[in-house]
Formats: structure tokens, sequence, C-alpha cells
């Protein structure tokens, strides 16, 4: 029926990783169809929308601009070349932070309701954390309870969303250097809500044409995320469910357990995902799985609501975004529980062909096919608990015939947020900052974002993460970059020895890896805060310091935004996948090189991993130079 030989070439063309491989040839054995068999369907891509020239925006179109300078040369409306490419690139960005920011909403409103005793199962883990970010907020804490000072912080930071301050207090972490950059070009980020509401309000037909105008607004957006939305998602994390330590635990498809019942937690809010651990480890539950059966619940995670309970809880975790469905295909997943972003609404239909349930739970997000069970903080753990207990009683129905499960799993080391790695550092970031003077760390850069059909999966972090290290240069890393380099082993204190000299030997002393799982994409919030803390020490601004960004498979809006805000901040940071705005040259000189002369860093697009760690270091030799290291 089919040729063995013929799928595995295919499996190793789609990703680096084996255990990914072996089940995207079980998809093609069983005729489970996955995405990447859907981008193939969609080719050859529309040309128009890949470089951004086709516009959608109101009934007198959709219009599009001929890219060879041809006609049409404006939109019904007149827009150009220029406005429709701007246009968008807000229009996408403003997803994005929007994504982000909702996000940091939800976890902040579950503060609150865990600050007035209205949600089940919530606490406070990290009091030490919520004192000092009252103290930021001016909220006093001599002798008060941490139930009222949450409820002041909570409430303070949810103003910060409809502000009518016209300023985000955690702006303020940021060194004042780049703050003063920010005021000069007047994109200091107001409120959260209030930039993407604005940048919708500009995308409409006859509001903002003037690219350069549009794109300033895009990057005072992306600082209401970066320094906004997702900072607070972080923090308010931290304070309900602790700030992560460095935690042992494991990688890869081959988590999924033969004998236990399987629960695959996907997307993003640790609100959710930490309720459901707190189920899994209840002995009524893991009573009720014996008695199925099975030798025990094992709950993994994908995505970043995996690296939230890898980060704190060292909850082993499957894969990237590109896993989801080989997930499934493995025949072993009793339940997958989702809440939002980055789910595939495919999943449902890969899930019909084994036993699998899938449990939505997030009256934002539903997914055709999929069970509803509404999450609320109120009756978080008894939902927690009745989707235990669904995944239990699913075991009776999987068929052992069509399970298989990869071997083995990879092991890594999480758990660094910025207090981490300070702490390992010995409490100040002078060792750090003394190596990059000696030059045995060249300098840090940051590996973010997501898998894309279109690159092999994880082969662009992993060239480029191995590049890196190789060149003394210290990785930290977030979201699913972070995921692909735990199933390349390139996350335990052993890789190391794939470091230059000097980088390894301040992993050896330290007992680190050279790559840094810092944690889900809103935690690139805790690169930002890293660097400004770095930036404070030697008094300069972010732009300074002789650090990069990547994000060498990204596909999510979300992307564009963290993108942004690195850049805006003042980190150079290189793209794998080139952004929909080569259809304006005004557009893609302003990203890619005049933007330097303002925030002192810029876009660039290389797919190459290794030309990109060229650049990345000629980026660092030059922000060196101009330190005087
Ligand atoms: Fe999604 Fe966050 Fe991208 Fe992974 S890295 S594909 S955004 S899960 Ni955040
Ligand atoms: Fe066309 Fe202008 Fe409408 Fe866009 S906004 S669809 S370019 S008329």
């Amino acid at each position: 029926m089919y040729d063995p030989i013929a799928i595995k070439k295919v499996a190793e063309k789609r990703a680096l990783d084996r255990t990914s491989q072996m089940m995207i040839e079980k998809t093609i054995e069983d005729g489970v169809e996955t995405a990447w068999d859907r981008l193939q369907a969609q080719q050859p891509q529309c040309g128009f929308g890949q470089l951004g020239l086709c516009c959608n925006n109101c009934s007198m179109g959709p219009c599009r601009i001929d890219p060879f300078g041809g006609t049409p040369t404006r939109g019904v409306c007149g827009a150009t070349a220029d406005t429709i490419v701007a246009r968008n690139l807000l229009d996408d960005l403003a997803v994005g932070a929007a994504s982000h920011s909702d996000h940091g909403r939800e976890v902040v409103e579950t503060l609150l309701h865990t600050a007035e005793g209205k949600a089940q199962g919530y606490q406070i883990t990290d009091a030490a954390k919520l004192h000092l970010i009252a103290e930021e907020y001016g909220i006093p804490t001599e002798g008060r309870d941490d139930a009222a000072i949450a409820g002041d912080l909570a409430r303070g930071m949810l103003e910060e969303f409809g502000s009518i301050k016209n300023r985000i207090q955690l702006v303020d972490r940021a060194p004042e250097k780049t703050r003063t950059v920010w005021q000069n070009l007047n994109i200091t980020p107001r409120g959260v809500d209030r930039e993407v509401v604005e940048a919708m309000h500009r995308v409409h037909m006859g509001v903002d044409a003037d690219y350069l105008n549009i794109l300033l607004h895009a990057m005072r957006t992306s600082l209401s995320d970066g320094w906004g939305g997702s900072m607070m998602a972080t923090d308010c994390s931290d304070i309900l469910f602790g700030t992560p330590t460095p935690v042992r635990s494991w990688v890869n498809l081959g988590t999924l357990s033969r004998d236990k019942v399987n629960i695959v937690l996907h997307g993003h809010n640790p609100v959710l995902s930490e309720m459901i651990l707190k189920a899994v480890e209840e002995p009524a539950a893991k009573e009720a799985a014996r008695a199925k059966g099975a030798a025990g619940i094992n709950l993994v995670g994908m995505c970043c609501t995996g690296n939230e309970v890898l980060m704190r809880h060292g909850i082993p975790i499957a894969g990237t975004i590109l896993d989801q469905e080989l997930a499934i295909a493995t025949g072993a997943v009793e339940v997958m529980v989702i809440d939002y972003q980055c789910i595939f609404p495919s999943i449902t239909a890969t899930a019909s062909c084994y036993h699998t349930k899938v449990v939505a739970t997030s009256e934002k997000s539903k997914v055709p096919g999929s069970i509803y069970k509404e999450f609320r903080p109120e009756t978080a753990l008894d939902t927690a608990r009745e989707i235990v207990g669904m995944a239990i009683e699913n075991f009776a129905a999987r068929d052992p015939n069509r399970v298989r499960i990869p071997d083995r799993p990879v092991q890594v080391m999480a758990g660094f947020s910025e207090e981490a790695i300070r702490k390992a550092l010995g409490g100040t970031y002078k060792p750090l900052i003394d190596a990059i003077v000696a030059g045995t760390i060249k300098g840090v850069v940051g590996v973010v974002g997501c898998n894309n059909p279109k690159i092999r999966e994880d082969s662009g972090h992993i060239a480029l993460g191995r590049e890196l290290i190789r060149r003394n240069i210290l990785v930290v890393e977030t979201g699913c970059a972070a995921i692909a380099s735990g199933k390349a082993g390139l996350l335990v204190p052993e890789a190391a020895d794939l470091a230059g000299d000097g980088l390894k030997a301040v992993c050896k002393a330290l007992g680190i890896p050279p790559v840094l799982h810092m944690g889900s994409c809103v935690d690139c919030s805790r690169i930002l805060v890293m660097a400004a803390h770095v930036a404070d020490e030697l008094g300069v601004g972010i732009g300074d310091l002789p650090l990069g960004g990547a994000a060498p498979e990204w596909y999510s809006q979300k992307a564009i935004a963290i993108g942004t805000y690195f850049v805006s901040s003042g980190v150079y940071t290189v793209l794998g996948v080139p952004p929909k705005i080569f259809g304006s040259q005004n557009v893609l000189s302003l990203l890619a090189s005049q933007l330097t002369g303002v925030v002192n860093a810029s876009f660039a697009v290389e797919p190459d991993p290794v030309k990109a760690a060229d650049l990345l270091e000629a980026e660092i030799d030059r922000k060196r130079q101009a330190l005087g290291i």
C-alpha cells in the first residue's frame, strides 16, 4: 500500500527530531492529515499576500498593487503599496499584542479573584514578588496581609489596560536612556488596550496613510505588549504559581505513556494548566485511574502552557505547535485540554481518527468537534477534576493496537526565570558583565518564537543555537524555540561541551546549560527585565548592550509583536521567515536599516542559520566596540 522508505524520506524532510519524524510516518500510514499536507495543498500561495500588497480592509476592495511597478499602483481608495504594507503589518502586530495582553488580563483577573477569596484552588505562592511589584505600583505593604496587597495590585494592573494615566507603570523598568528614546519618538505606551484599539482605528479606510506614522504606532503597540500585557502575565503568574527556579524534566513525544492515562495541556494560560495539574495530583484521581486499569495519570504539556508548567513544576513537555497533531496520532492521548492560541482547528478531526477527546475551556476559543467545559476561577478546581475524570473514563476506549509511542524522551533543565539567572550568578549580574567585558562570553542572544511548516521543524532553531554557543554567545530562549532546543539536547549542562571555550567554562563553573529556557512567549518579558538590569548596572540603554534576538521559524502575529518590541527596545532581531513587507521598499528600508539611527537596532531577514549567526555576531561586535570592550 505504502512505501516505507518514501514515507521515511518525507518525515525526515518535515522534521528534525526523530520522535516527531516517527509520528509523521504514522500520520501518513494512518491517512491522517497534518499541517504539512495542508501547506502543500495551499501551493502556490498568493504572491500579493506574501508581499503584503493585498488589502481586504473594506468593501470597495479587496485591492492589490502590482509588485513590478505596473498598474494598479493604488487601491480603490487610493492607498499606495507603502500604506497597504504598513497597515497590514500594524494589523498583524496588534492581533499579536492583543493575544498576549488579553491572556495577561485573565491572569491579573485571577489574581484579583484570588485576593477576594472568589477563586477556587488558587493561592498566592510568591509573596516576596508580590511585595516587590506592589512597591513599584506605590501600594503600601507594611503590616498588610497579602490578599489586600494582591487586590490593590490586581486593580492597579487592570487599570493599565484602559488607563487614563497615559503611562504604563512597568515601562519604568526600562533603563532611563531607553525610555528617553521612546519619549523622543512619542512611542511610550499609554495603555494596553488603548494602543490596540488605536491600531484598529488607524487601519480603517481613510485614517492613517503615512507608512512612517503607522510604523511608529506599531512600535508603541508592541511596547504595550512587551512592557505591559506580557510583563503583567509573567509577573502575576509568578505571584500565583511561583517564580521558576531550575528544574529537570523531559521533552519530546516520547513523554507520552504507554500504560498511564495521558492528558495533554495545550495552549497558553497557566491559569488553566495549573488547576489541571492540581486535580491530577489528588490521590482520588490516581486511584480512579488505577481502578480503570491504568498505571496512573501522565500529564504532559504542549506549546507555551506546557512551558509554563515545565518551568514551575517540571511537568514533561511533548512538543511544539507542529507536534500537536502528532501527539494525537500516537493513539495514546485520552484528553487534549485547550485554552487558546496556536491550537490548530484541525485537531478535533485528528482526534476523531483515534479515541482522543479535545476539551475546550475558554469562552473565547471554541473549536467545532470539541467538548466544551467552561473554565471560570470560581469553579476552576471542580472543572479541572471533571476534565481529569473524563480522561480516566476514556482510557478504556484506547485501542492498544493503534498505539505507537516513540522512544525516548530527552532530558532538559528549565526554569531560568530572570530571578533564577541572577541567583545562579550570585545575586547580581556583575559576573555576567565581567565575562562579557573579558570577552569570555561575547554577548547574549534571545532565540524565540514558533515552528512553521515552511521550515523543517526545529532545524532553524537548532542550527542557529549551536552556531551561537560555538561562538561564545549565551543563548536565552522561550516558546517553541526552547522546546526545540530541549528535543535536541541543548538544555542540559552537558551541552556546554558544544560551546566555545569561554562560554563552556562559565557554564561548567555555574552548572548551567549554554541555552537557557526562560519560559513561554509572554516570558520574553523576562528577557527584557534581564536586559534592563544589565543596562542599569552599566549605566547605559538596552540598545547599547551586546544583545541580539532571533525568530528563526516564527509564524504567529504574536511573534511580530515580540520582534518589534525587541527592536524598539534596542535589540537587533533576525527573522528566519520573511515578514509580509517586501512589497514596500520604504517599509523594508525603514525596518531593516533606518531604525538603527533611532533605536540603535533594526530587523534583518535571513533564513540561513549560519548567516543569521554571522549577522548577530557582527551586531554584537559593533556594540562591544561602541562600549569600548
Ligand atoms: Fe505558538 Fe506560544 Fe509560537 Fe509556539 S512559540 S507557536 S506563538 S506556542 Ni510562543
Ligand atoms: Fe481597497 Fe482601500 Fe478598501 Fe483597502 S481600504 S480594500 S485599498 S479601497
